[in-house]
């Protein structure tokens, strides 16, 4: 008798990777499926956008100037409550809030963990039915238990994070979860409500034949960044064509495709924004920790992003992330003091 594949959900899954770790309380797996709820409230909304009145404009602007989104706000609200909740989250931090918030109840001053997020990144392509998503990034604290959080806890470096994630919200939805163990796929199962594992220890091609990159910015670049789009746009030779261009203007949907087909994601600096238009730590710190951890790179023109010391929560880097090859091409080109190793 056939018998059907086995799906392994996503808690499954984050149990059996704890017993890599004996000394392991399942709380980081426990933090997980508390985000991945989250997100399954945040898809439910946007799956339904256009149907109700959750588009359009919240009628505010974040700290970051930019108008909200009645979704922006709804995802980050749902984001909030559900670790404000949890008994494994100490506070976060998000694009949409001015500043970090430290939970205060007794079971969040002794939770270990604390999550920075964005809720819903790319939100400007909502009405235009593009993909967009949730990227979280989760750190152990560094200040003592039983007290809140404080600052120092979300200005840690790249580097130290515990796991990072992204939700896509596209053709399917799609939970990408890396730790220091590697990078995995997991798809919804509307009819069950979980995410399955569907993209086992993902690799970011070595090579790619994709730059992706908003080309309208072009006429701020240097010359060394304008060299490289020149190079893009030859006739690669072991190719026998130019590379392709793609460009949706969500990082997440932009990062997805690098991820699953190659190529390189360009921010740069540029004369006009010198430190480009990313954030460092709830955009390109989590999505250089998951394609780092699928074999990628990811950098800011100098040295790798997870490297850089943030000192401030919403503060702006360069980024040149994706498939090895091309990152140290573009890094050749800019002039950089060396590759990236
Ligand atoms: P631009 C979306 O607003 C976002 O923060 C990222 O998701 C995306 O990669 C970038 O900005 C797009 O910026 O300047 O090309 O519209």
């Amino acid at each position: 008798m056939a018998t059907s594949r086995k799906l392994i959900t996503l808690d499954e899954f984050t149990i059996q990777q704890t017993r890599e770790f004996p000394k392991a309380t399942g709380e980081l797996s426990a933090l997980l499926r508390d985000i991945s709820l989250a997100c399954k409230l945040i898809n439910k909304q946007v799956n339904k956008a256009g149907l109700v009145d959750i588009i359009g404009k919240f009628g505010a602007t974040n700290v970051q100037g930019e108008e909200q989104m009645k979704l922006d706000v709804y995802a980050d609200e749902a984001l909030i409550n559900v670790l404000r909740n949890s008994n494994d989250c100490a506070g976060i931090g998000s694009e949409e809030n001015d500043n970090f918030i430290a939970f205060e109840d007794e079971y969040s001053v002794n939770s270990k963990y604390v999550v920075l997020f964005d809720p819903l990144d790319g939100s400007s392509n909502i009405d235009v039915n593009a993909s967009i998503g949730t990227i979280f990034a989760i750190y152990r604290r560094v200040s003592p238990l039983g007290q809140p959080c404080t600052k120092e806890d979300f200005l840690q470096p790249g580097n130290k994070l515990m796991a990072a994630g992204y939700v896509i919200y596209g053709s399917s939805t799609m939970l990408v979860y890396a730790t220091r163990l590697g990078t995995n796929g997991f798809t919804l199962e509307p009819s069950i409500g979980e995410f399955c594992l569907s993209h086992p220890q993902m690799k970011c091609a070595e090579k790619g034949k994709i730059y992706s990159i908003n080309q309208g910015n072009s006429r701020h670049y240097e010359k060394g960044m304008l060299d490289f789009l020149d190079h893009c746009m030859e006739i690669n030779k072991e190719e026998g064509r130019p590379y392709s261009h793609r460009y949706i203007g969500s990082m997440v949907a932009d990062l997805h495709r690098t991820l699953i087909k190659g190529g390189v994601f360009m921010y740069p600096g540029d004369k006009k924004s010198p430190n480009g238009k990313l954030r460092l730590l709830y955009e390109c710190n989590p999505m250089s920790f998951i394609i780092e951890a699928a074999g990628g790179l990811s950098t800011d023109g100098h040295g790798r992003v997870l490297d850089i010391q943030p000192t401030e929560l919403h503060q702006r880097v360069p980024i040149f992330i994706g498939s090895k090859d091309m990152v140290n091409k573009v890094l050749e080109y800019i002039g950089a003091s060396e590759t990236v190793a």
